[in-house]
């Protein structure tokens, strides 16, 4: 990148949370999570970190109801700062697949920065809380994400017994994939795509 680094900062008010997230897609400026809810901190940590992205995530949210507003609004406001933050998406790899394992278990996130909003969601959770996190929110977060960057999202636990590793085998893939499809390919001319627009 001679240019400078792509990155947005996104501010979201509503009744039940106060959420500003800053992310960097270009430049490692730091990874600094508050979202009140312990087990999204650490999954949101290993995001940017496997993902090597810039990451600061200040979340106060009505954590007295219940996890579920913190945890789809922090999907919302980070998947609006990488829309924002790619722009016209020119040159980049737009695609993006990986496999993490973590011990027993293998997760897989396939993403396709096209546009268009869709998660599919496969994995089985059995523990249905990890720390203070409901994990029925996960998939709320990846919806969340998904419909505000429109992307393609495809989240799937091919095997496993321990949901928090199912859990962070998912994130960590998810940062990884996304990292794959941000960067930035000299050969690819325009956008990727035969329309012409992604
Ligand atoms: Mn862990």
């Amino acid at each position: 990148m001679t240019t400078k680094a792509r990155q947005a900062t996104i501010k979201r008010v509503t009744k039940e949370t106060q959420i500003e997230i800053s992310l960097n897609l270009d430049e490692q400026t730091g990874i600094e999570i508050d979202t009140g809810i312990g087990f999204l901190n650490h999954m949101l940590n290993l995001f940017a970190k496997h993902g090597r992205f810039g990451l600061v995530v200040k979340c106060h949210g009505d954590l007295d109801v219940d996890p579920h507003h913190t945890t789809e609004d922090t999907g919302i406001v980070l998947g609006e700062c990488f829309k924002q933050a790619l722009g016209e998406k020119v040159g980049i790899e737009r695609y993006g697949t990986e496999f993490v394992p973590m011990d027993e278990t293998l997760g897989q996130v396939s993403v396709d920065l096209s546009g268009r909003s869709y998660l599919v969601f496969n994995a089985e959770l059995t523990n249905p809380r990890l720390g203070g996190l409901d994990t029925e929110t996960v998939e709320d977060f990846f919806q969340a994400v998904a419909f505000a960057a429109e992307m393609n999202l495809h989240a799937r636990i091919l095997y496993g017994r321990n949901t928090h590793h199912k859990v962070e085998s998912l994130f960590k893939a998810f940062g990884r994939a996304m990292r794959a499809a941000v960067t930035i390919n000299p050969e690819i001319v325009g956008v990727n795509s035969t329309k012409g627009v992604i």
